[in-house]
């Protein structure tokens, strides 16, 4: 554990370099210097050890099983056929447990040893893709509403996203250095970063793009939301991206018992266009930059910045940075923020197949029934077919940590339902709705946060709620559960119908009452519970759902109507009625 604070690390790092290079070149220990462990985050990487193996480490005096997780910067989560083969190629090489799709659209390779982190990192950037600021105290990974309909806004929105990733990236050459050889010039160590400066943001910042009616990036869990306004006023630009409504102030992480620290749905200030992105960008970034909390990490996020400035001197303050006045914010409506799988059309008229990737981990393995799922070999089929073909297919990763196989055409539709076919990647046909929407963070064994197990856990506790629902009537219920190892927040559990997020080995804190829309933050209903109690909690209130819901509505939103469930106001509190067409 480094002794100094994470500011002075940033401040001495040398625009990030750190030791990292002497760190990296160190043979007797699998781990990084202090303070490197810190400074590899703003590289896309994190060490960490194999935390089922631990506790025997220690009693063998053997220092931990030190591996490192890496993670992409991939705006949108799109790549092409090509690069897919390429990610896969590098985490049949390099990683263990396949490829992980994130909660942001992002990759994940766990269990790179450290002296692999270089060659990995190579192929990665060889496959065009980087892993700058994918972790760290700076912008990440931009997530952007997945969109199965409309083509021609989201090539726009993901344009737009795009852009501004690449102008948030911060100036430093370090990565380029350490990672792919880059020569040192005069004047390394001391880039000019014009929109982070020396410390770069007090804490980790996220945004997100939205496309209505789908929330799948919940958007009001970002620190910045872009909420895509479409013209549909029959007036001429049906269809045309008419700007964006800003949401600032989003966040889902705290800290078990401290009130100080809580999830906050964003606040929407106003409406911009298209233009006026990357300004408004800016303006958050550097307003958050300089208004931040520096003297105490857990209150640093951008969500505590607006509430302890207050949101109309903050919205004033991106303002005038940014040369804008805000319009007032267009209604919007949003059905869900869940996937939708199978085949879609969009506008353009190509196709579009949502998979259901289990909490985002592609890998060949032996299923609990003793059958082969081959899922990474699948797909790799699929990229091999699609690669060779050539044109704008696409693979797109959701921020619900599914995959769609977009832009194909009639031929392809059919070549690639064969294949979806052979290798049982329609996981989605025989699943519940329950089990489709689910999510669960990665947790075990690998975060080393974690409290409790996560998406190890999420098929067992599925099996087991999907009884108990049935036991009710309720079976083939759309509801959202998603779990999270610890209260960070990582599968967005405050936005969950029902969350699990975990306490101690076994033990949950039980959430309730958040929408299906991404918009109400759900209430804690029992803490520290294992899971017998939390089917017994279940039970009842499924029995009572199923008795007096009205038609069509949705178990979160029944348990706020009807006083079972406190609804979530202050300080994350619901967003203005107005608002919500
Ligand atoms: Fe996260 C830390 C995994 C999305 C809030 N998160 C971590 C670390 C790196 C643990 C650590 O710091 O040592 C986890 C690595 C686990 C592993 O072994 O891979 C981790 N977070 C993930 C991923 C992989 C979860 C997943 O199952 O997909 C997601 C990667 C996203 C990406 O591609 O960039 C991931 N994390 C999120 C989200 C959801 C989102 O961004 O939409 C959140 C809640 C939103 C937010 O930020 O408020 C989230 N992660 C956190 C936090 C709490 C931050 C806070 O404000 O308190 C931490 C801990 C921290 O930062 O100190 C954390
Ligand atoms: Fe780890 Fe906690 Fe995030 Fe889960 S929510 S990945 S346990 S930090």
């Amino acid at each position: 554990m480094s002794t100094h604070s994470v500011e002075d690390i940033k401040q001495q790092s040398g625009r990030l370099r750190g030791t990292l290079v002497e760190s990296l070149s160190n043979r007797i220990t699998g781990a990084l210097a202090d303070d490197d462990q810190t400074l590899i985050k703003y590289h896309g990487s994190y060490q960490q050890d194999d935390r089922d193996v631990r506790d025997e480490r220690r009693r063998q005096k053997l220092e931990p099983d030190f591996s490192f997780m890496i993670r992409t910067r991939t705006p949108g989560g799109v790549v092409t056929p090509a690069q897919w083969l390429k990610l896969d190629a590098i985490a049949t090489t390099f990683a263990e447990r396949g490829l992980r799709i994130t909660t942001r659209q992002a990759f994940q390779f766990h269990g790179v040893i450290k002296g692999e982190l270089k060659p990995t990192m190579q192929a990665i950037n060889a496959a065009l893709i980087d892993t700058l600021a994918a972790c760290g105290d700076v912008n990440r990974n931009i997530a952007v509403a997945s969109n199965p309909y409309l083509s021609q806004v989201h090539t726009a929105v993901q344009a737009q996203a795009e852009a501004l990733s690449k102008h948030l990236l911060p100036n430093s050459r370090a990565y380029y250095e350490i990672w792919l050889d880059e020569e040192k010039v005069a004047g390394s160590g001391e880039e000019e970063e014009p929109i982070y400066g020396a410390t770069y943001l007090p804490r980790k910042f996220k945004i997100a793009f939205a496309v209505p009616p789908s929330n799948d990036v919940d958007v009001f869990a970002q620190d910045l939301g872009f909420i895509a306004v479409i013209g549909n006023n029959g007036s001429g630009d049906d269809g045309a991206l008419l700007g964006y409504n800003v949401s600032v102030g989003g966040g889902m992480g705290a800290t078990h018992g401290d009130a100080e620290t809580y999830p906050r749905i964003a606040d929407v200030i106003g409406f911009i266009a298209p233009d006026q992105v990357i300004p408004v960008a800016e303006a958050v970034v550097t307003t958050q930059r300089d208004w931040g909390n520096r003297a105490v990490r857990k209150r640093a996020r951008l969500k505590y910045t607006i509430d302890d400035h207050g949101l109309e001197a903050f919205k004033l303050e991106v303002a005038r940075r940014a040369g804008i006045t805000f319009e007032p914010a267009h209604a919007f409506a949003f059905a869900h923020n869940a996937d939708e799988f199978g085949w879609h059309q969009g506008d353009d008229g190509r196709w579009h197949l949502t998979l259901r990737i289990l909490s985002g981990r592609i890998w060949d393995r032996a299923s609990e029934d003793g059958d082969r799922v081959r899922h990474l070999t699948g797909l790799r089929e699929i990229a091999r077919l699609l690669d060779a073909a050539g044109g704008p297919s696409e693979f797109r990763l959701t921020a619900n940590q599914n995959m769609l196989i977009a832009n194909l055409d009639d031929a392809q539709r059919a070549l690639i339902d064969q294949l979806v076919g052979e290798y049982a990647l329609d996981t989605h046909r025989e699943a519940s709705p329950l089990r489709k929407a689910a999510l669960a963070c990665v947790a075990l064994p690998t975060c080393g946060l974690a409290m409790a197990e996560a998406e190890r856990y999420l098929p067992a506790f599925v099996d087991r709620l999907e009884k108990v629902m049935a036991k009710n009537g309720l079976d083939g219920n759309d509801l959202h559960l998603r779990i999270s190892g610890c209260p960070n927040g990582c599968s967005r559990p405050y936005l969950g119908e029902i969350a699990l997020v975990g306490k101690a080995p076994g033990r949950y804190n039980l959430m309730l009452g958040a929408d299906h829309r991404g918009q109400r933050l759900n209430t804690l209903y029992r803490e520290n519970i294992d899971e017998t109690a939390i089917l017994d909690t279940l039970d009842p209130l499924f029995r009572q759902y199923a008795a007096e819901r009205t038609d069509a509505e949705r178990f979160g939103d029944f348990l706020i109507r009807s006083g079972l469930v406190r609804e979530h106001i202050a300080p994350g509190k619901a967003l203005p009625l107005e608002l919500i067409a």
